[in-house]
């Protein structure tokens, strides 16, 4: 369905790589859906007409009220993170320096660092604090064309801390130029002084931080982290039958460390994503691909744990798993502030296609963020947020490791960086 003209604004002279394969105008068996000489349409913020630019209905300063000449650069969707605990106080620096003397990054979780160090600090920390810290962290993802980022509480384990970080994470959306989805994972790790209350632990996710999230419309989703050091099956199960109660979708931090069947477990939930991956097994797989999870791979904390069992990628590409990839942006396992690096990651390291790799952060992020009607191809309807790309071909977005392709970004069909209107 298109829209007729006319339209806010018009792009012309761009090479599309709409993420949408077999759309029309699209180069037949190409995995981008690329359109060479393309042009496309916003109004009232959504996408009103993508095509070749030789398939506009007349000139194009006829059809808009605004046409901008891209000069032969290339487009694509808003790059989207779906995966990051972007907001949380202080760092981990000197505990990575300890991993590179051999020391575990489980060891020194059960001894008090890992999480509990970041939990102390971000409890400590004021929304200010943390306001300012996340949005020093999200600008260089934004200037390489993110326009959607997930972020998760997790740091706060406690109803206060955790509603505080989901605050700051709403706050980040009202005044930087990017739109941001929340997730309430209130069960990330045990919080230090419930080390002898597991279950008492729950009740309060339960009784109130998932209702205190959903009432105040601070969380559009709950994760939860699901391993040895952090929670079993049955007590994730728990939370999810929460969520489910307050009309949360789940998705699940799963079978990163360890097989605890978290692959099955986030498919039997109806979970939006199952996320990392490494140890999940065959069983985990198949519920998997009968449920539509998406698999979110997370390169960054595979590299940064300097992990060596890979995630199923055959077996996602077997079984039509679709596969996101996210930075997992996080000051423990993954502080990676680039989602074109975590590309060249999924493709170096799990030996994604480049394709694979990009449709990763746009199309198949916004699935795994439950926005796939909303965002993460250029097709019309869908919301007009796009990046553009100082490059020759779409490969490029995951084979440069560094450098500033990035010419611009439009949010809801208004450029909020980059080349001026012609
Ligand atoms: N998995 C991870 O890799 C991070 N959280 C999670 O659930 C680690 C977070 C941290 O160490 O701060
Ligand atoms: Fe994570």
């Amino acid at each position: 369905m298109t829209d007729a003209p006319p339209w806010d604004t018009l792009w012309t002279g761009a090479a599309l790589a709409t993420l949408a394969p077999g759309a029309p105008g699209t180069a037949a068996g190409d995995a981008y859906g690329t359109i060479p000489d393309g042009a496309i349409a916003a109004r009232g913020g959504r996408i009103a007409w993508v095509g070749p630019r030789a398939a506009l209905p007349s000139a194009p300063q006829a059809l808009a009220a605004r046409v901008v000449d891209l000069g032969g650069r290339w487009v694509t969707p808003g790059l989207i993170d779906c995966h990051t605990h972007l907001v949380f106080g202080g760092d981990r620096v000197e505990e990575w320096e300890r991993r590179l003397n051999g020391e575990s990054y489980e060891a020194i979780a059960r001894e008090g660092g890992g999480i509990a160090r970041t939990v102390r600090l971000t409890r400590e920390a004021t929304e200010e604090d943390l306001f300012r810290s996340a949005a020093r962290r999200l600008r260089p993802l934004l200037a390489e064309g993110v326009t959607t980022v997930e972020v998760k509480s997790g740091y706060g384990l406690e109803p206060e801390a955790e509603l505080k970080m989901l605050r700051v994470a709403r706050r980040l959306e009202r005044e930087l130029p990017v739109r941001v989805r929340t997730t309430l994972l209130a069960a990330h790790a045990l919080p230090p002084e419930r080390r002898d209350d597991r279950a008492g632990y729950i009740d309060r996710i339960v009784t109130e931080m998932i209702p205190a999230a959903a009432a105040q419309g601070l969380a559009d989703a709950v994760d939860a982290f699901c391993e040895t050091i952090a929670f079993t099956p049955a007590e994730v199960d728990r939370v999810f039958a929460a969520a489910r109660r307050h009309g949360l979708p789940v998705k699940l931090h799963a079978d990163q460390l360890s097989d605890l069947g978290g692959a099955a477990l986030a498919a039997r939930c109806g979970a939006l994503s199952a996320d990392h991956l490494e140890h999940a097994g065959e069983a985990g797989l198949d519920a998997m691909a009968a449920a539509g999870t998406v698999a979110v791979l997370l390169p960054g904390a595979f590299y940064l744990l300097r992990e060596t069992r890979l995630p199923p990628v055959a077996g996602f590409r077997a079984r039509g798993i679709p596969m996101a990839v996210a930075t997992d942006l996080n000051p423990g396992t993954s502080p990676v502030q680039s989602l074109r690096l975590a590309l060249n990651m999924a493709c170096t390291l799990f030996r994604l296609t480049p394709a694979e790799a990009l449709a990763g952060a746009t199309r198949e992020a916004a699935r795994a963020l439950g926005l796939a009607a909303e965002a993460g191809t250029l097709e019309p309807g869908k919301r007009c947020d796009l990046a553009v790309w100082e490059i020759d071909r779409p490969a490029e977005l995951a084979y440069w490791l560094g450098g500033g392709a990035c010419a611009g970004r439009v949010l809801a069909g208004v450029p909020v960086d980059g080349p001026a209107p012609a």
